[in-house]
C-alpha cells in the first residue's frame, strides 16, 4: 500500500477558540500549529487564515504572511491554502491565495447546506471557472467533495476535460446538510471514482477518526484538525492540531502503513519537487 499522506486542517474558517482555545488566529499561532501538527506527521496543511481577532478572511497578504512563518519552521511541508473561505465570500475573494501559486489548493466541487440559513454554493460555472484558475498556474486541485453528487460532478467534468490529472478527492463527510460518514457512505465513494485518482477523508466530528481507520486500511489518505473537530475523544478537547494527529499516526501504526513525508506526498500526488 502507499504510505499515508496526512493533512491537516488545522484553523478552518468557522471553528472558534470558544470551541476549542487552541484554534489558531494570528500568524504565530497558525505558524506554531502547522509546525507541531509536521512534527506528529502531517505532510500538507490545509491553510485558512483568520484576522487576529478570529473573522476568516482570504486577503492575499495574510496568506503570503503565514505562508512565509510555516515555511520558516517547516521547509519542505505542502501548503494548501483554501478557496472555499467562509460562507458568503465572492468567488475572487476566495480565489486570492492562488495568486501566490502555491502547490495544491482546494477545489470545492458543489454546493451544499451549512446548517441554518447557510448554503455553500459552487455552482457547475463556478467550479469550472475555480479549475480554470487553478490548472493556469500549476496549482494541483484537492477535489472537495461533500456528498456523492459531488464525486459525480468531478467525474463529468473530468470526462469533459474541465478537471484534468491528477485526480485527488477529498470525501468530506459528516457536515450538517452533507452526506454522512458512515462506513457504507465511505465505500460508496471510494467505489466510485477512477482507478488512477487518489483519495483522502475528512470526518467532521465524530466522524473523524473512524474515517480516518476506513481510510487508512483501504489505502486512502487522511486530513483531520481543529476545523473538522475539536475533540480528541468523546467529550475531551484536543490539545491541539498535532493532538489529532498523533492518534491518526497512531491508528495508522495498528495497521502497518509508514507515514509519507512531504516529498513522498509530492510523487504520489504528482506535484513536482520543490
Ligand atoms: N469554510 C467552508 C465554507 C475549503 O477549504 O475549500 C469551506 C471550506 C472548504 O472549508
Ligand atoms: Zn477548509
Amino acid at each position: 500500500m502507499e504510505k499515508l499522506i496526512i493533512t491537516a486542517a488545522i484553523c478552518g474558517a468557522e471553528v472558534t477558540k470558544e470551541m476549542n482555545p487552541y484554534v489558531p488566529y494570528t500568524i504565530k499561532e497558525i505558524a506554531i500549529e502547522a509546525y507541531l501538527a509536521c512534527q506528529a506527521g502531517a505532510s500538507i496543511i490545509h491553510l485558512h487564515v483568520r484576522n487576529d481577532d478570529g473573522t476568516p478572511t482570504q486577503d492575499v497578504d495574510r496568506f503570503k504572511e503565514a505562508i512565509t512563518a510555516i515555511r520558516k519552521l517547516c521547509p519542505d511541508i505542502i501548503i494548501q491554502p483554501s478557496t472555499g473561505g467562509a460562507v458568503g465570500m465572492s468567488n475572487d475573494e476566495r480565489l486570492q491565495p492562488t495568486l501566490l501559486h502555491p502547490e495544491m489548493c482546494t477545489l470545492d466541487c458543489g454546493s451544499v447546506n451549512f446548517g441554518g440559513d447557510e448554503v455553500f454554493i459552487n455552482t457547475e460555472n463556478d467550479i469550472k471557472y475555480f479549475a480554470e484558475k487553478i490548472y493556469e498556474k500549476g496549482i494541483i486541485p484537492e477535489l472537495e467533495c461533500f456528498g456523492k453528487m459531488h464525486v459525480d460532478q468531478v467525474n463529468r467534468l473530468y470526462k469533459k476535460g474541465f478537471l484534468k490529472e491528477h485526480l485527488h478527492f477529498s470525501f468530506v463527510l459528516g457536515v450538517n446538510g452533507g452526506m454522512t460518514g458512515e462506513e457504507r457512505d465511505f465505500l460508496f465513494l471510494k467505489d466510485s471514482i477512477p482507478n488512477h485518482a487518489t483519495y483522502s477523508v475528512a470526518g467532521i466530528g465524530r466522524y473523524e477518526f473512524s474515517l480516518a481507520e476506513l481510510a487508512i486500511k483501504h489505502g486512502g489518505h487522511v486530513r483531520v484538525g481543529l476545523e473538522d473537530n475539536v475533540f480528541i475523544e468523546k467529550g475531551k478537547l484536543a490539545e491541539g492540531n498535532a493532538d489529532l494527529v498523533q492518534k491518526v499516526a497512531l491508528i495508522a501504526k495498528k495497521y502497518g502503513r509508514e507515514l509519507a513525508t512531504p516529498k513522498e506526498a509530492r510523487r504520489i500526488l504528482g506535484i513536482k519537487e520543490l
